[in-house]
């Protein structure tokens, strides 16, 4: 049982300390997410160079990472349950994630790979220990439990909204890796508030190695699973199904939206201290309407059963992942526009609506899955059926990498003689930067262009 009593605005001062962490993990995770694919497909020509691998490849590389930091939960759920704790394994994926991070603003090869492979345990060890260590904060029957849950993603999203506009940026102005050092300055801070923070998470996420655990709690662990407790194991392995597909259509946010955004939406504000916003800043928008509409969406529900109409969980996730379908609507729209003309740019307000239904899409999805795994998991299996629901977010984000790039084109290798009209889109107005497009390698040949 937790000893601190301490409370802030009602809720456990633990809250708050677990809030902070992660809001600064989740802002290291996307700061990074968010500029990865646009790094590993920038030509390495440009004055920053990136890896310079075509669409498919990097978004093939991106759809792996999301894949493997999500399953990397279940043996991190596996060794707080066996070894360590939660809050042990907590602080040392911490650590692996500053040094993660940390080396990836190295600007080599092997900085990167060693970087992607530290992010993938760190975050293994972090995600869904912290995600348990806020259910133990609350006593059973705690009926505080759902919307301290509620802040605690709302924590979440607030983190992931500042990295997208930050890390956006300074990748934007200043290069690559500067951003990916911002992210790893985010997780450190993280840190330090969770060392710091000790003092109230007394009693939360510590090893029980079963040794205090009382007799009765081990004979239940001991007694094997009724049909029902069965049954209802079967009906959430079933509903990851649902999750798999979910995240397989969403995840494409990071990924073939991302690169899409970058090279065929028209982004141009035309200030004078800003050109264009880059393609990385749109990553923000998810955050920024769960922030604005999370409570809406859950209130939405509340009203829905006031008025005798409660929907079952699996319901609420079908109706989401429909919701989220809907968006890729306004994405058909936007590439219509696009190839109107031969280089022609979508709006941005296609964007703009793509991530509204793809937000509500989640927020009806993604926060009933987590208390549905809750309500059915049986206890002796409560942390590692999180760590394979987090899987099953890991699969979705792996489908979302084939699909996005068996969307993209073979690149084009070879030269070609092309007008001036036709290669200024890929040039910036500096002239200096060739961005990475389906046609990649085009030489421009140094006599008169013919200016139509
Ligand atoms: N936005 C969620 C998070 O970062 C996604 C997760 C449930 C796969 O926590």
């Amino acid at each position: 049982q937790p000893k601190n009593r301490k409370e802030i605005f009602g809720h456990p001062a633990g809250l708050f300390i677990l809030f902070f962490t992660e809001m600064w993990e989740r802002f290291s995770y996307y700061g990074m997410r968010g500029i990865l694919v646009l790094y590993i497909a920038t030509s390495a020509t440009a004055i920053d160079p990136g890896l310079g691998w075509s669409n498919k490849d990097a978004i093939w590389l991106y759809g792996w990472y999301t894949m493997l930091v999500y399953v990397a939960s279940i043996p991190g759920g596996w060794i707080a349950d066996k070894f360590l704790g939660q809050k042990k394994t907590v602080l040392f994926g911490g650590l692996l994630l500053c040094f993660g991070h940390g080396i990836l603003a190295i600007p080599q090869d092997w900085a990167f790979f060693t970087g992607l492979i530290l992010i993938i345990l760190g975050v293994g060890g972090l995600k869904p220990n912290i995600s348990t260590m806020v259910g133990g904060l609350y006593q059973e029957g705690d009926i505080r439990r759902d919307s301290g849950f509620t802040i605690f993603y709302i924590g979440i999203n607030i983190g992931a909204f500042l990295a997208s506009i930050t890390v956006g940026f300074v990748a934007y102005y200043y290069g690559w890796h500067y951003g990916f050092g911002l992210a790893g300055i985010g997780m450190l801070i993280g840190q330090i508030v969770f060392v710091w923070g000790q003092k109230f998470l007394k009693g939360v996420g510590e090893f029980s190695g079963g040794e205090s655990a009382s007799e009765a709690e081990k004979l239940a662990r001991k007694k094997p699973l009724s049909k029902i407790e069965k049954d209802r194991v079967v009906v959430l392995l079933i509903s990851f199904l649902i999750v798999i597909v979910f995240w397989g259509a969403f995840e494409q946010a990071g990924g073939l939206m991302n690169l899409y955004t970058d090279s065929k939406v028209d982004r141009t504000v035309g200030l004078s201290w800003l050109e264009e916003i880059p393609a990385a800043v749109f990553q923000s928008l998810n955050a920024g309407y769960i922030i604005i509409f999370g409570t809406v969406v859950g209130s939405f529900w509340i009203w829905w059963k006031k008025k005798g109409r409660e929907s079952s969980s699996l319901f609420k996730m079908a109706v989401g992942t429909i919701i989220m379908g809907l968006g890729f609507v306004f994405m058909m729209f936007a590439s219509k526009e696009a190839s109107a003309e031969a280089f022609g740019k979508a709006a941005m307000f296609w964007i703009f609506l793509a991530y509204l239904f793809h937000t509500i899409g989640e927020l009806c999805t993604s926060p009933v899955s987590l208390s549905f795994i809750t309500k059915l998991a049986p206890l002796k299996y409560a942390s590692i059926m999180m760590g394979v629901y987090f899987a099953a977010t890991g699969f979705g984000n792996r489908l979302a990498g084939s699909i996005g790039s068996s969307s993209q084109l073979e690149p084009f290798q070879g030269e070609m003689i092309v007008s001036k009209q036709e290669i200024l889109p890929f040039i910036s107005k500096d002239s200096m930067k060739i961005r990475n497009q389906e046609k990649k390698i085009v030489t421009i040949y140094d006599y008169p262009i013919n200016e139509d």
